[in-house]
């Protein structure tokens, strides 16, 4: 259990908050991983335009899974979930990102982290900041109080 990741949770379908729920019970069974924390449920508008709102949350989890090894864990749990992948950035029923892994900077074709994304969307970094300290950076050296301080607090709704 010796390293901290962070999980993004996202769903747009099939009753958004039960498939968060769901997810952080299947994250905490995972083996060699345990569920330290979970931010409390954000919805927002899709980014991608005409899909259903999108509830988020982010875990932090304590595992010994190495980085591929847990994107493997958490791809079996989105399939677990009924998420059938048809199209890339459609609806789903559940997506589970890495987000940050430790103080690793990953670069391979499966897996980027930091996520590559995360840097802009109020539904991750927002999330996120209920679990860390305020002067938390992320891997590659970004202060997340400046990338809160880019990224208004517009649109979300903390359940
Ligand atoms: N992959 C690479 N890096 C990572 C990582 N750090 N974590 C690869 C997880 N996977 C990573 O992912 C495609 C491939 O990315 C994986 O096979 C893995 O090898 P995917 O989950 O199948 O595809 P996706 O989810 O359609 O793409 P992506 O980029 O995760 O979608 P986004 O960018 O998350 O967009 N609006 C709101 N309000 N909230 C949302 O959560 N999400 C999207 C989806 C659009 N609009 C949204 C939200
Ligand atoms: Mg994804």
């Amino acid at each position: 259990m010796n390293t901290r990741a962070y999980v993004g949770l996202g769903s747009n379908l099939d009753a958004p908050a039960e498939q968060l729920r769901n997810a952080l019970q299947a994250l905490d069974q995972l083996d060699d991983t345990r569920l330290a924390a979970a931010s409390a449920l954000y919805t927002s508008e899709s980014l991608l335009p005409g899909q259903p709102r999108y509830t988020n949350a982010v875990a932090a989890l304590d595992t010994s899974l190495d980085p591929l090894a847990l994107l493997d864990a958490l791809q079996a749990i989105e399939h677990g979930q009924g998420r059938v992948r048809k199209e890339r950035w459609g609806p789903r029923t559940l997506d589970l990102d890495i987000l940050l892994y430790g103080d690793q900077v990953i670069d391979v074709p499966r897996l980027q982290v930091p996520h590559y994304h995360m840097h802009a969307r109020p539904f991750v970094l927002y999330p996120l900041a209920e679990l860390v300290p305020e002067d938390f950076q992320l891997a590659d050296g970004r202060a997340l109080a400046q990338l809160l301080s880019a990224c208004p607090y517009v649109g979300l709704e903390r359940l």
